[in-house]
C-alpha cells in the first residue's frame, strides 16, 4: 500500500512501480549465455580481476539527470518519456518522491554511486536562499536514503547553465552580479555534497565560452573563470571537504566555442593559471568525438599525464553531430578505456559516471534498466579483455619495440634531453637515411581484437 499525498501519488512507498512492471528486486548474474535482458551477462561484482571485485574497479554511477529527469526531449519535439512516479509539478513533494524512486532504481541495478545537480534534484526557488531551503531539504532525505541503501553520491555539480541568468556564461559572465550569484550557487553546492560525502565536485562550463569574438574579450574571461576556481579551492579547504574537484571538458554546445575545449586545453588553462595540483579531469567521451577525436582520445591523453579523475561513461552517433549520450555498447571502446583505467591503477576517488540517456523513443519504463545493464555489461566485458591484454603483455610489448631506438645510444640520450642540434647532425652524417619501419596498425589491431 502507498502512502499517499496530495497529488494522489505514493511518497513512501516506491518499490511498486518497480514491481508492476515485474522489474526484479536486484538485477541478478545471469552469466555469458544467458538472453535476460534484465540479466548481467558480463558484470558479476565480486568477480576479481587483477587483485580487485569488478565493483571496485568499475565504480558505476547513475546519473540523476538523464535517468530521473530526462523526458526524450530534442530540438524538434517535446517529452515522449512518462514516468508513473511523476504528478507534473515542480514541487517539492514530487522532488522528494523521485529520489526515493531513484534509490530505489540504482538498489535494484546494484550500482554503488550516483550523481547530482542542484537543480535536478531540488527545484530552484524565487531567490538564492529559497534554493538553498528547498536544496536542504531534498539533500537531508538524500543523506537518509544513502545511509539506508549503502549507496554512495560520486559527485555533485551547480546546474550554471539552464536559467536565463546564465545565458552569457557564469563565471565567465561579462556582468560580474552574475558572476557572483554562480559562486554563491557553487559555494551551496559545495556544502551539500561535502554533507552527502561526494567524493568528487565536477564543473562542467555550461555556457563558458562564447558565440561571438566580436563581444568578447576572451583573455578576461578565462582570467574570471580562474579567479572562480580559486574561490573554490580556498572555500573547499575551508569547510574540510576532502572530494577531488574536476572539470569536465566540451567543445562546443550549447556555445559555438567552449572555453574547456578537450583534455588538452583543460590541462593548459589548469597550468596557465597554477591550478594543476587542485583539479583533475572528468572525461565524457561524447563530448571528445565533439572535438573531432575519437571517443577514447581524451580518457588516454588526460591518464598520460596524470590528469584523468573520473569519466562520464557515455558514447555518440558518429554521423550525427552532437552530444547524444548513449550508454557504450562497443567492446572495442571499453577495452581502451578500461586498459587506460587498470594502467593508471584505477580510477577512485572517480568512477565510471553513466552520463547517458535511453533513446527518445524508448519509452518503457524496463528501458531504464536495460540501458544500463548493457551499459553496466559493455564495461565488464572491457575491464576482462583489457586485463588479459595485459596480462599477456603481448600488445604493449609491440608498442614499446616501435619506441626501442629511444631506449639506449644515442637514442637514449636524445629522450633524456642530453643531446643538441649540432650532435644530431653529425649523427645523421654518420648513419645517413633512417630505413622504413611499418606502423603496423593492422597488425596491431588484429591482435587488439582477440581481446575486445
Ligand atoms: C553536458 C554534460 C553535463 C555534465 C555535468 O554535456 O555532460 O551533464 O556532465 O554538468
Ligand atoms: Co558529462
Amino acid at each position: 500500500m502507498s502512502i499517499q499525498d496530495g497529488q494522489g501519488k505514493g511518497t513512501l512507498d516506491v518499490a511498486h512501480y518497480f514491481d508492476d512492471e515485474g522489474i526484479p528486486a536486484k538485477i541478478p548474474y545471469g552469466g555469458t549465455s544467458s538472453r535476460n535482458p534484465l540479466a548481467f551477462k558480463y558484470y558479476d561484482e565480486n568477480q576479481i580481476v587483477r587483485g580487485k571485485s569488478m565493483r571496485e574497479w568499475l565504480r558505476f554511477s547513475v546519473c540523476y539527470w538523464h535517468t530521473m529527469r530526462g523526458v526524450g526531449l530534442d530540438p524538434f519535439g517535446g517529452g515522449t518519456i512518462s514516468r508513473p512516479w511523476e504528478d507534473g509539478t515542480d514541487g517539492l513533494e514530487n522532488a522528494k518522491r523521485r529520489l526515493r524512486v531513484a534509490f530505489e532504481f540504482m538498489k535494484r541495478l546494484g550500482v554503488p554511486f550516483w550523481t547530482f545537480h542542484d537543480r535536478d534534484i531540488a527545484p530552484e526557488g524565487a531567490t538564492l536562499a529559497e534554493s538553498g531551503k528547498l536544496l536542504d531539504a531534498v539533500v537531508d532525505l538524500a543523506v537518509e536514503l544513502q545511509s539506508s541503501t549503502g549507496i554512495s553520491c560520486l559527485w555533485g555539480t551547480a546546474n550554471l547553465f539552464s536559467t536565463r541568468r546564465y545565458m552569457n556564461g557564469a563565471s565567465t559572465n561579462p556582468d560580474a552580479h552574475v558572476f557572483a550569484y554562480a559562486a554563491a550557487q557553487v559555494k551551496k553546492v559545495m556544502e551539500v555534497t561535502h554533507r552527502l560525502g561526494g567524493q568528487n565536485l565536477v564543473f562542467w562550463g555550461g555556457r563558458e565560452g562564447y558565440q561571438s569574438l566580436l563581444n568578447t574579450d576572451v583573455r578576461q574571461e578565462l582570467d574570471h573563470m580562474a579567479a572562480f576556481f580559486r574561490m573554490v579551492v580556498a572555500y573547499k579547504a575551508k569547510i574540510g571537504a576532502t572530494y577531488q574537484l574536476l572539470l569536465e571538458p566540451k567543445p562546443k554546445e550549447p556555445t559555438a566555442h567552449q572555453y574547456d575545449y578537450d583534455a588538452q586545453t583543460v590541462i593548459c588553462f589548469l597550468k596557465t593559471y597554477g591550478l594543476d595540483k587542485d583539479f583533475k579531469i572528468n572525461i565524457e567521451p561524447n563530448h571528445t568525438t565533439l572535438a573531432g577525436h575519437c571517443a577514447e582520445h581524451d580518457v588516454v591523453m588526460a591518464s598520460k599525464f596524470g590528469m584523468l579523475g573520473s569519466i562520464d561513461a557515455n558514447t555518440g552517433v558518429a554521423h550525427l553531430g552532437w552530444d547524444t549520450d548513449c550508454f557504450m555498447a562497443d567492446p572495442q571502446q571499453t577495452t581502451l578505456i578500461m586498459k587506460t583505467v587498470l594502467e593508471q591503477g584505477g580510477i577512485a576517488p572517480g568512477g565510471l559516471n553513466f552520463d547517458a540517456k535511453v533513446r527518445r523513443e524508448s519509452t518503457a519504463l524496463e528501458d531504464m534498466f536495460i540501458a544500463h545493464i548493457q551499459g553496466m555489461d559493455a564495461f565488464a566485458k572491457g575491464l576482462v579483455g583489457a586485463a588479459a591484454l595485459l596480462e599477456e603483455g603481448l600488445l604493449p610489448r609491440m608498442v614499446a619495440a616501435r619506441y626501442a631506438s629511444y631506449a639506449e645510444g644515442f637514442g637514449k640520450r636524445l629522450a633524456e634531453g642530453q643531446a643538441s642540434l649540432e650532435e644530431c647532425e653529425a649523427f645523421v652524417a654518420e648513419h645517413g637515411e633512417p630505413r622504413q619501419v611499418s606502423g603496423s596498425q593492422e597488425k596491431f589491431q588484429s591482435i587488439f581484437n582477440t581481446y575486445a
